[in-house]
C-alpha cells in the first residue's frame, strides 16, 4: 500500500523586515520525502544566513539519515549564529517516518498514534547534544503540523484535521503567525 501524502510549506519574514530567518521546505525523491522547518536565531539578515546555510546543506545531502544530516548541518552552521530545526523523513511507500529536532520548532501529529515528538535542547551550529531520532508510522488520515515559534501553538488542532495541507498552512500563517517574529510551518497530510 502506498500512502497519498500531501505537503504544504510556507514562511514569511516578520512584518516590516525583508530578510526571513525562518524556512519551511520539502523535497521528494522517489518514495522518500524530507520536510524541514528551520528558525535561524533571532530575525533579520543574520538569521536568514543561518537558515539558508541549513537549507543548502540539507538540499545537497537529502539522502542522509537524520543523525548525520543534523551533525553535518551543525558543522555547516558553525560560522553562523545558528538555528533550531525539525526534520521529518517519510517513506511514502510504507508510511515509516522519522522525526528529529534541535530546539523549539514544534511538531504535532494527529491520527498516527500517540507519538511524543520531543525536541532535543540546543542550537544547530553551536551547542548540540545527542540527537534523539523518533521513528513513527504515518497512517492514512493523519495530519502533522510543524511550526516555528513565530506561530502560536494555541491554534485549534481539531479544526485542522481532514483538510488539504495548503489550506491548513494558509490558515496558520494568516491567523496564528506573530507580528514580532518570522514565521514558518509545514503541514503533512496523509
Ligand atoms: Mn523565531
Amino acid at each position: 500500500m502506498s500512502l497519498n501524502v500531501e505537503v504544504a510549506t510556507l514562511y514569511r519574514p516578520m512584518p516590516g523586515e525583508t530578510a526571513c530567518g525562518d524556512r519551511a521546505l520539502s523535497w521528494t525523491s522517489g518514495e522518500r520525502l524530507l520536510v524541514a522547518v528551520i528558525d535561524g536565531l533571532g530575525h533579520g539578515p543574520f538569521a536568514a544566513l543561518a537558515a539558508e546555510a541549513a537549507v543548502d546543506f540539507i538540499a545537497a545531502n537529502r539522502d542522509l539519515d537524520l543523525e548525520p544530516l543534523f551533525s553535518g548541518c551543525s558543522e555547516a552552521l558553525r560560522t553562523t549564529r545558528g538555528a533550531v530545526m525539525t526534520v521529518i523523513q517519510v517513506n511514502q511507500e510504507t508510511g515509516n517516518a522519522w522525526h528529529a529536532a534541535i530546539g523549539n520548532v514544534e511538531a504535532r501529529i494527529h491520527g498516527s498514534g500517540d507519538v511524543p515528538l520531543i525536541t532535543t535542547p540546543g542550537v544547530v551550529g553551536a551547542r548540540m547534544r545527542r540527537l534523539r531520532v523518533r521513528p513513527f508510522e504515518l497512517r492514512p488520515g493523519s495530519t502533522m503540523i510543524v511550526h516555528t515559534d513565530g506561530i502560536s501553538s494555541r491554534f485549534p488542532f481539531e479544526r485542522m484535521l481532514r483538510r488539504r495541507a495548503a489550506s491548513v498552512a494558509e490558515e496558520l500563517m494568516r491567523d496564528y503567525a506573530k507580528e514580532h517574529d518570522d514565521a514558518g510551518c509545514a503541514v503533512i497530510v496523509s
